[in-house]
This record gives structure tokens, sequence and C-alpha cells, in this order.
């Protein structure tokens, strides 16, 4: 009964883990040292965005978020506001 109860303790705990997901975009407009920075300012006055980490270098994003509180849709558009329009490279994990 007790192995039960356990094992009913971490079904339950899954969907937190899942609600954090990690995006990598690529943001071919993403140029200079200055770019990352507009990026970033956008992404983290987003609900639900935690981590950002970008490259300019490489134009890659990566995003870390709450898909209960936004979307990858969300994010590109929000890029795309700002002049970096951006593509999904690794979908989110
Ligand atoms: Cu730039």
């Amino acid at each position: 009964m007790k192995s039960f109860a356990f094992s009913v303790l971490l079904l339950s705990a899954v969907p937190v883990f899942a609600a954090t997901q990690q995006v990598t975009l690529s943001v071919p407009d993403m140029n200079c040292a200055a770019c990352p920075i507009t990026i970033k300012k956008v992404l983290s006055k987003m609900d639900g965005v935690s981590q950002i980490e970008l490259s300019a270098k490489t134009h890659q994003a990566v995003v870390t978020y709450d898909d209960t509180k936004t979307t990858v849709q969300a994010i590109t558009s929000a890029t795309a506001d700002v002049g970096f329009p951006s593509t999904v490279i690794a979908p989110a994990r």
C-alpha cells in the first residue's frame, strides 16, 4: 500500500515538470553585440519566460519558459515585434 501511494505522488508531480519548456530559436538578424540586449529586454518582460540565452555569433536564442503562461508563438512574435523575426530550430522539450 505504501509503494502504491508513492507512485500516485510521482504521477501527480509530472505536470509540474512539464510546465517548464526550453526552445531554441534561430534569429538571423541578431548579428552584433547590441542585438541580444534588445531581444533580452523584451523577452524578460514576458510572463512565464524564466531564462534567455542569446548568441549573436550563432544567431541563436535559447529560451526557457513556462508553457502554462506563454507559448513559442508568443515568444517568436515578441522578437519579431522588436525587429528580430525568429524561427524554431529545436522544438520545446
Ligand atoms: Cu546588432
